[in-house]
């Protein structure tokens, strides 16, 4: 029922395009090193604070280097005793965004050869609360609105791109 009710809201009320956590741009080649950002539109609740995003790397992505923001620092995470040159398994950015304003957190990586769709979990901790954006639409329902959705990258497969901008 509570998941009907806000299909429904959802359908009444369309958040405008800056609402959510997003990957901008959402489209990128397979097998590429791809610039990605994640933007924050808004804060978890009016009025609240942005103090922390936290994205999570997907399996097949090889390498992500954030973006260092002015009056943000970062965090890489990886798996217990990986690498120091493996993927990070998630990337911390902490700062202060207030709810009015809106920002983007940029990595760079290297994306896997083959795959539709990557998903990326993003946890947005403001001052008064939490944000989980890690719903997926499960194939029984693809249309279905989230009220969370997780940042969403689709891969272009290689053979489809135009053989221009190969620098
Ligand atoms: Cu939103």
């Amino acid at each position: 029922m509570h998941r009907f009710a806000l299909a429904l809201l959802a359908l009444a009320a369309p958040l405008p395009a800056l609402a959510h956590v997003v990957a901008a741009p959402d489209t990128a080649r397979a097998g590429s090193y791809a610039a990605v950002a994640f933007r924050v539109g808004h804060a978890c609740s009016a009025g609240d604070v942005t103090l922390k995003v936290r994205i999570e790397i997907p399996p097949g992505v090889v390498s992500a280097r954030p973006q260092p923001k002015p009056g943000w620092t970062y965090e890489i995470e990886r798996e217990a005793g990986a690498d120091p040159k493996a993927a990070p398994s998630a990337v911390t950015f902490s700062g202060r965004l207030p709810d009015e304003a809106f920002d983007e957190f940029a990595l760079l990586m290297k994306l896997p050869a083959t795959g539709d769709t990557l998903v990326f979990p993003v946890i947005q901790t403001c001052e008064k609360g939490e944000s989980q954006w890690t719903e997926v639409t499960s194939p029984d329902a693809p249309g279905e609105k989230l009220s969370r959705p997780a940042a969403i990258l689709r891969l272009t497969p290689v053979e489809l791109q135009p053989a221009t901008h190969q620098h």
